[in-house]
């Protein structure tokens, strides 16, 4: 039977166990992130197929088990895994994804560098990837497609299939025509998009920058374009754009092009942190660190995520206001990268020296300035260090959204705490009550950390409500949701094409 959806996305949603000399591939347990969501979307079509990547060695390719069910699901929800060398992989996603794409959708182009990559092997992955799609899915089916790592596979699906609906969902920013255009392979990747019937964003800022790197390579028409709800427009701010195009003709297609922003789960969230284990973890902390202000940042290694600028104003505040000095702790993981992921040597031990040199220069016998953890925090300890928190500290220099502000937000059901979220994040966008900062200037970073910590309970409550009220009423379900419904709202007639009209 063939599949009414198929998702690509490179995460298995399943993890394997051995029982008993057998594989078994059950189920992914935590209800956090969008595997979730996307599965119960997967479970409920008529048939549905989930395409992912599996790294393999040459032994395990010569007997691989490419369709497979989950422990307890019915057949009708095939996962079609796409078998994978080492170096295939490291190529893939450690090299060219990282060291190409990655400073470019971030918008850091000095750390560009085409040398490395193999744009050979990025096509022949996304190639595979269109074929399992293509093997898999009825003729009017819905594909929904997940992030950069598979930009070509729209192009190569189109190609074989001219009637299925193409959905693409891109989780990082998408950066300025003329940083977007540094890549030598734009045209193919524009090319690519151009073949979805709806292309989706975080924000409307990426959506903008998506059109104007298209139209600079294709002449691509504006069809459509809409007003950006007030909720989504803080003047003033960074990322802030108040029209937005909403269709694309081009090739006598249309392109749908929106903003949808990935949610979380708050209702999971709020009752994790009211656990008997995290309120017994909160209760540790809060043995250990007293009165103290604890402030927490959470992320993974990355130059974009703003860790430098962060541990320098917190240097510099333990500076400016030494009697700060044993009454502020900050928790922070910065969880290391993959072993072959070079390109993020430099940032990790950035952040190690630069804890070393404050708590080296600040320590008293009873207090240390800075707890570090660069291994993945468990997720109990995680939800206990927001709950426990008196502020957030978000500081990337770019982020496609950031669901840490989220997350935050939820662990304290809108009542207290404080999120000093940067400005270059996509959520902030739709969080404007957050002290929002830009880590590109020490003075504003210095200003928004004095006012975090000195803000009454009445405003944290205040901001904090209406942040808990955004979060709530956007999830992760709302997401999924969104785009579910708007690709059913794609007519056929448009899939031929109407004649485009320039706005
Ligand atoms: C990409 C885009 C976009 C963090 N430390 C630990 C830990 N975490 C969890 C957090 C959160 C997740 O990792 C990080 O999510 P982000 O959204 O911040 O960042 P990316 O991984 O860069 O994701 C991003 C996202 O896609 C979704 O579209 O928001 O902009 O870059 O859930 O809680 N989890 C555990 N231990 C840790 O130490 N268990």
């Amino acid at each position: 039977m063939k599949s009414s959806l198929v998702i690509l996305y490179h995460r298995e949603p399943y993890d394997e166990v051995q029982e008993n000399g057998k594989t078994v591939y059950r189920e992914k347990k935590s209800p956090n992130g969008i595997v979730p969501t996307l599965k119960t979307f997967f479970a409920n079509a008529e048939s549905s197929t989930w395409v992912a990547w599996k790294q393999v060695s040459s032994k395990q390719q010569e007997n691989f088990d490419s369709r497979i069910t989950m422990e307890g699901w019915s057949d009708k929800a095939v996962i079609r895994r796409i078998p994978l060398t080492a170096d295939r992989v490291k190529n893939f996603y450690y090299i060219t994804a990282k060291e190409a794409f990655w400073p470019i959708l971030h918008s850091f182009p000095e750390h560009f560098t085409y040398e490395s990559s193999d744009w050979e092997n990025f096509k022949h992955i996304n190639q595979l990837f269109a074929d399992a799609a293509c093997e898999e899915a009825a003729d009017d089916a819905l594909i929904w497609i997940h992030d950069y790592n598979l930009w070509l596979t729209p192009y190569y699906i189109r190609e074989k299939m001219p009637n299925v609906k193409i959905a693409f969902f891109h989780h990082t920013p998408f950066p300025a025509a003329d940083v977007f255009n540094i890549l030598q392979w734009r045209e193919a990747i524009i090319d690519s998009l151009l073949c979805c019937d709806l292309c989706g964003f975080h924000i409307p800022r990426y959506v903008e920058n998506f059109v104007s790197a298209a139209r600079s390579l294709r002449d691509v028409k504006i069809l459509e374009k809409s007003p950006v709800p007030e909720a989504f427009t803080p003047y003033g701010t960074a990322l802030a754009e108040p029209e937005m195009t909403t269709q694309l003709g081009y090739n006598g297609r249309v392109v749908n092009v929106d903003a949808f922003p990935v949610g979380t789960n708050p209702r999971y969230l709020v009752e994790k942190v009211n656990t008997p284990e995290v309120q017994e973890r909160v209760k540790l902390i809060r043995e250990d660190i007293g009165d103290n202000k604890l402030i927490v940042s959470a992320g993974r290694v990355d130059y974009v995520k703003g860790a430098s600028e962060m541990l320098l104003c917190y240097e510099r505040l333990l500076e400016r206001r030494p009697e700060l000095q044993g009454k502020v702790n900050l928790y922070m993981t910065a969880v290391k990268a993959a072993a072959g992921m070079r390109v993020y040597k430099e940032a990790q031990s950035q952040i190690e020296q630069l804890v070393g040199k404050i708590n080296g220069r600040f320590s008293k016998l009873d207090w240390t300035p800075i707890l570090l953890f660069t291994e993945p925090v468990p997720y109990n300890d995680l939800m206990a260090f927001y709950k426990t928190a008196d502020i957030a500290w978000i500081p990337p220099l770019r982020d496609g959204l950031n669901l840490v502000a989220k997350e935050y937000i939820a662990a304290h059901e809108g009542k207290n705490g404080v999120l000093v979220l940067s400005e270059f994040t996509g959520s902030a966008v739709e969080l404007p009550d957050a002290v929002l900062t830009n880590p590109y200037s020490d003075k504003k970073m210095d200003e928004t950390i004095d006012q975090a910590l000195d803000m009454s309970p009445e405003e944290q409550e205040e901001r904090m409500a209406k942040m808990y009220e955004a979060i709530t009423r956007y999830d992760v379900q709302q997401w999924a949701n969104h785009m579910f419904r708007e690709a059913k709202a794609i007519a056929p007639s448009e899939e031929e094409g109407k004649e485009p009209a320039l706005v």
